[in-house]
């Protein structure tokens, strides 16, 4: 493409991304996914939008999947929904943010054997049964944790 063509194309689709981003309904709460992204120890590639929302209809309200809507259903999380994407959340609301999804670890809310936090954590996603960890994955990071929590049982 030539150069001269780029700068126009460029502000069409930071206009796009730039709609998308700030119109209200058409956005998820990113302060929630940066919850999940630290909680989990996630980067960009894996934590996205479509962890709590449907993939190809864009994040909402209207969209959430059945990880979306487990979490927006858990107690303390009510005063934070409908907030607009300028609202900032402060420590205690983030904080209810995690207590709210910790209470969801142990769930399988897409019920493939896998709850949601080794699904979080081995970046399979915990509201599609089709994405499931390998089965090698799942039992290493199972002993893994069982070691931990061994550890930590015998530290107290
Ligand atoms: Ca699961």
């Amino acid at each position: 493409m030539p150069k001269r063509r780029i700068g126009p194309l460029m502000a069409v689709v930071g206009g796009v991304a730039w709609l998308g981003w700030f119109a209200p309904e058409a956005h998820g709460q990113k302060a929630f996914l940066n919850v999940a992204r630290g909680l989990y120890g996630q980067d960009a590639s894996y934590g996205k939008c479509h962890l709590c929302h449907e993939s190809r209809r864009g994040p909402n309200r209207q969209t959430l999947n059945d990880l979306g809507k487990a979490l927006q259903g858990m107690d303390g999380m009510q005063p934070l929904l409908g907030k607009n994407s300028s609202y900032a959340f402060n420590a205690q609301e983030l904080q209810a943010v995690v207590d709210a999804l910790k209470k969801l670890d142990t769930a399988d809310t897409d019920g493939d054997g896998a709850t949601n936090r080794e699904e979080l954590l081995l970046k399979t996603f915990p509201a599609d049964a089709n994405s499931k960890p390998a089965a090698a994955a799942l039992e290493q990071l199972r002993a893994l944790e069982a070691k931990r929590a061994a550890e930590g049982a015998g530290k107290k």
